[in-house]
């Protein structure tokens, strides 16, 4: 009786981990599948960090176009960077053909996002430091 007790609780448990939530990736979260980034194309604001996680089983790399990183990124591994400028970013996995993505930073291309109180200029209000 005990030890079925024991199996029973064992088995919830499995099943309760079991439970596959794909959609749990954070906004500014990148993931590597087999052959394709997810999102492929992500919009962000000025100076998000975005954050790649190879959540697959095979290595993958990270490159950019523009030379802002070149990385490797073995099955579970991640890598950060924080976008400080505008522009499309575009970067790819050479290891997979055509496994490409794009960081889309900021108001490019006069994406209609017209205004949520984005380009305000208070951000400096400790900027006194070097004023001699
Ligand atoms: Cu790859």
């Amino acid at each position: 009786m005990k030890g079925l007790l024991s199996i029973s609780l064992i088995l919830l448990l499995l099943v309760a981990c079991d439970d596959e939530n794909d959609d749990t990736r954070p906004e500014n979260e990148v993931w590597m599948s087999t052959n394709s980034f997810l999102p492929a194309s992500l919009e962000v604001s000025q100076g998000t960090t975005i954050r790649w996680l190879n959540n697959s089983s095979v290595t993958h790399n990270l490159v950019s176009e523009t030379g802002l990183f070149n990385e490797l990124l073995n099955p579970g591994g991640s890598f950060s960077y924080t976008f400080d400028d505008d522009g499309v970013f575009n970067y790819e996995c050479t290891l997979h053909p055509g496994m490409t993505g794009s960081i889309i930073v900021g108001n490019v291309n006069g994406s209609q996002n017209g205004g949520e109180g984005g380009d305000d200029e208070d951000g400096g209000e400790d900027g006194y430091d070097d004023g001699y």
